[in-house]
């Protein structure tokens, strides 16, 4: 088989690329290595930024995201269970889309299967080559028969444990990382989100995050040893400790119920540069990873795609190659202020393990500067709403 673009992961990067891929004239191949519904099962991301829905508006998938989609103009900070607002509206005239990234892969599936898209699933042992040559190719395997794409380029959309990071030789690749000492216990559960708008809140027990799905679904998280085994966290001793760490009017207006999904999922910053080799192009979590505090991973890919999309529609349309020689730098740029702002987030959000008493007035004069300057509100404003492209 032939195509332009060989891309490895059909998760939301890989879908988004293909989908404006096809809308210019390009053609692509998306090699996925779960089944459909596997991908569709996964529960991760919830909010998108206003670039992002400007992506998928422009992927021509946006209109579910905004009859189903959650505009959110705000934000609640909680310090010690009481509770502050951050308008981004009057702050910066933007905001967020709340609208999970299950239905934004759902509605990425949809369209590339309504324009006959090939996405082929259960693939194993993919594996890019000559990639530092003008004619890569990927090979994998299906059902115990061999397969070879050879392409243009590669788009490694394969998520943080995929094949494309590894073929870039380490001689070229710089990797930066910081594991954090904990991780988020999560839960979704059939009540009505006890907010409007999330509220992330610092409380001496640890963090915790009230966000939602729809009006009649709830996401929920608490900071909790990554390590935590799952069954010591029945639902009510969940729901106790969500309550311990909410501001008290949340506390007391929280409706609870049975967990649909609980998971523990560990937060760490991670950067490959560069994110490009050759003709592979790294794009989501394959060339980096945030925490989840600042509702930056999924966005940071679609913002990889934009990039991306645009370096290859220059080079099919008029042979320049200044967007696929600056994609790794362009790209990378966006990256550090995500993760920066996620690991701002972070660290002023959470409980550490070695936390001095120093740290902990730290953190508590950071939230009340916040809560007390309109400057500082402003630069979290424009952090969480997203920066432009
Ligand atoms: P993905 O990992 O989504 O997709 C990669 C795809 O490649 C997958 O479908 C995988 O099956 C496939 N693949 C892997 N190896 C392959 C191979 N060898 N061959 C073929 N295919 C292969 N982000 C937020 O903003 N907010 C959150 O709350 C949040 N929560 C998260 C919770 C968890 C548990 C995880 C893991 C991530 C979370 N994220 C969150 C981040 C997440 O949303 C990612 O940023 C987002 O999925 C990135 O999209 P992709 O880059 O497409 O990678
Ligand atoms: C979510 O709804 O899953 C969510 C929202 C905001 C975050 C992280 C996760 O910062």
């Amino acid at each position: 088989m032939r195509t332009q673009v060989c891309i490895i992961g059909g998760g939301p990067s890989g879908l988004l690329l293909s989908q404006l891929l096809d809308r210019a004239g390009i053609a692509s191949v998306v090699l996925e290595r779960q089944t459909h519904d596997h991908v569709l099962s996964r529960i991760r991301a919830g909010v998108l930024e206003y670039g992002s829905v400007a992506m998928l508006e422009q992927a021509g998938v946006a209109d579910r995201v905004h009859v189903e989609g959650l505009p959110h103009s705000g934000t609640f900070l909680a310090l010690q269970n009481t509770g502050f607002r951050i308008d981004f509206d009057a702050l910066i005239g933007k905001g967020v889309m709340v609208y999970g990234q299950t239905e934004v892969t759902h509605d990425l599936y949809d369209a590339r299967d309504a324009a006959g898209g090939t996405v082929i699933h259960r693939v194993e042992g993919t594996r890019p080559h000559d990639l530092d040559t003008a004619s890569p190719y990927v090979t994998y395997a299906l059902d115990g028969a061999e397969h070879r794409i050879d392409c243009d380029f590669v788009a490694g959309c394969d998520g943080f444990h995929g094949p494309s990071r590894q073929a870039i030789p380490k001689d070229v690749l710089t990797e930066y990382e910081r594991v954090y000492p904990f991780g988020w216990l999560g839960v979704l559960s059939e009540t009505p989100p006890v907010s409007h708008e999330l509220i992330y809140a610092n409380h001496p027990r640890g963090f915790a995050l009230a966000s939602m799905r729809n009006p009649q679904l709830s996401r929920y998280y608490i900071q909790a040893p990554v390590d935590d085994p799952l069954d010591r966290w029945t639902d009510d001793a969940f729901w106790d400790e969500l309550r311990r760490r909410l501001p008290h009017d949340a506390a007391e207006a929280l409706v609870t119920g049975p967990s649909i999904e609980k998971s523990i999922a560990p937060l760490r910053s991670y950067v490959a540069d560069p994110m490009r080799w050759g003709r592979l192009f790294l794009v989501g979590d394959a060339a980096h990873i945030v925490p989840p505090t600042g509702a930056k991973g999924l966005n940071l890919a679609i913002s990889d795609v934009h990039y991306l999309f645009e370096a290859l529609k220059l080079h099919y349309a008029q042979g320049d190659d200044s967007g696929i020689d600056g994609y790794s730098r362009t790209a990378l740029a966006r990256v550090w202020n995500a993760i920066r702002f996620s690991w701002w987030f972070t660290t002023t959000m959470h409980r550490f393990p070695e936390q001095t008493p120093f740290d902990q007035a730290i953190q508590d004069a950071e939230l009340r500067h916040l809560q007390t300057s309109v400057s500082a509100q402003r630069n979290l404003a424009e952090n969480y709403v997203g920066l432009p492209f």
